[in-house]
């Protein structure tokens, strides 16, 4: 029991340190990479390159990237192709940003609840509190050229594919779908 409590404490002190973007212990990093490469099919995840913190711990091979989480804390695991490396560079320093081709990224986990965003704003201050705040579960996400979202539904509820962000430069595609498991 007190090893167990120990090892709870190193758990926890490992996970503080991840927020403040100093290398975390191997077993924690572990645990990690796994929860990152767990948001694609396995032969994706697999060979993918795992980012933690901005900082590449797995080299990988097939060019995709799968990274623990999206935003800081939300737990949230995600493998993204190049197109998408792009957009979530300059999602992060309020930057321009337009498709030229397909973007394509697996979020198959889903995202734990209470994680979600706005579906329009991806800076509110305060998500959980938006008008249009949306929670989804396994899906996948698609950036297109911009004429192609033409007419696409933007409504989370709709069961089907609606896009997010749509008035701003990182627009994509959500695709909810089944694990089939
Ligand atoms: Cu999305």
């Amino acid at each position: 029991m007190h090893k167990n409590i120990i090892s709870k404490l190193v758990l926890s002190l490992a996970l503080i340190a991840t927020g403040m973007g100093i290398s975390v212990a191997g077993d924690v990093e572990e645990k990690l990479i796994a929860h990152a490469r767990s948001a694609a099919p396995a032969a994706i995840g697999a060979g993918a390159t795992i980012v933690i913190n901005g900082k590449v711990v797995a080299e990988g091979t097939n060019g995709w990237t799968c990274l623990p989480e999206v935003m800081p804390g939300d737990r949230a695991p995600v493998c993204i192709d190049a197109v998408w490396g792009e957009m979530m560079g300059a999602l992060g320093a309020k930057a321009a940003f337009s498709a030229n081709g397909v973007g394509i990224s697996y979020m198959l986990m889903g995202e734990p609840q209470g994680s979600g965003v706005s579906n329009s704003d991806p800076y509110h201050p305060n998500p959980s509190e938006a008008d249009d705040y949306t929670e989804t579960g396994p899906h996948l996400m698609l950036i297109v050229p911009r004429e192609l979202l033409e007419g696409m539904s933007d409504d989370p509820s709709s069961g089907g594919p609606y896009v997010m962000w749509g008035d701003t430069d990182y627009a994509h595609i959500m695709v909810p779908v089944d694990r089939g498991e």
